[in-house]
């Protein structure tokens, strides 16, 4: 059986145990509490880089959530999450680079920074700028592949749906609108929900926790001068 290293709200894990989920694959999900356990030997064996996800396929380790992503399809292509088409293909490589490059670090400054902070705005107008680009893909059809689920919505699928709770309407884009409610009506989009207490405990965490990684990424390499 799979196994999936992850935490639910992390951004990179979410698209992972999504495609799971949407190829119906057993897994068992092996929770990583982010406070610290990502530095434990045990982790770090499976990855050096202390980050989730990790996959375990039987004696395969896999790590980077866009080569698990591509892992999952090549390996077990029931149900695949790729268009065969080229440009179709490379429509959805592109809806997948943009929301991970684009939209998730602006994303993430909403969360970080309060609505009076001009880095707010500034990452308020790259959001846009990434909902009016996907609102013109999605003009032919209901997901960015057309009749296919793909990639696509199981990257762009886990970000742009927050984005009311972040502040940002998706009033004006209506094909962006109506794509989201169609995910989150899905079983596996229902699966992988975020209750409003876990919602709130992010929001929380992630203002502390990437300077506490980067302070243990530090005291790490400084022991590793020094021994
Ligand atoms: N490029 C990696 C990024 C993974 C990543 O940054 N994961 C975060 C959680 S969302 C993490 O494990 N952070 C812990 C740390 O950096 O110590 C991927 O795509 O999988």
């Amino acid at each position: 059986m799979l196994k999936l290293y992850y935490a639910r709200p992390s951004a990179y894990a979410r698209p992972v145990w999504l495609a799971i989920l949407e190829k119906q694959l057993p897994v068992e999900l092996i929770p990583v509490n982010l406070g610290g356990e990502q530095f434990e030997p045990e982790f770090l064996a499976l990855n050096p880089f202390a980050h989730i996800p990790v996959l375990v396929d039987g004696d395969f380790r896999v790590f980077e959530s866009r080569a698990i992503l591509d892992y999952l399809d090549a390996q077990y292509p029931d149900r695949s999450l790729l268009p065969s088409d080229p440009k179709t293909l490379a429509i959805v490589r592109m809806v997948q680079s943009v929301a991970f490059s684009e939209l998730l670090p602006s994303v993430i400054r909403l969360i970080v920074f309060d609505r009076d902070n001009s880095d707010w705005t500034t990452a308020s107008q790259q959001v846009l700028k990434v909902l009016t680009f996907f609102e013109s893909l999605l003009a032919e059809g209901p997901f960015f592949a057309g009749e296919q689920l793909t990639m696509a919505e199981i990257v762009a699928g886990t970000l742009v749906p927050v984005l009311p709770n972040l502040g940002i309407s998706l009033r004006d884009y209506p094909n962006l609108k109506a794509w989201s409610s169609r995910l989150l009506a899905r079983p596996s989009w229902q699966a992988i929900a975020l209750t409003p207490d876990e919602w709130s405990d992010f929001k929380r965490r992630i203002k502390v926790l990437p300077k506490v990684w980067e302070r243990r990424r530090r005291e790490a390499d400084r022991s590793n001068l020094q021994g």
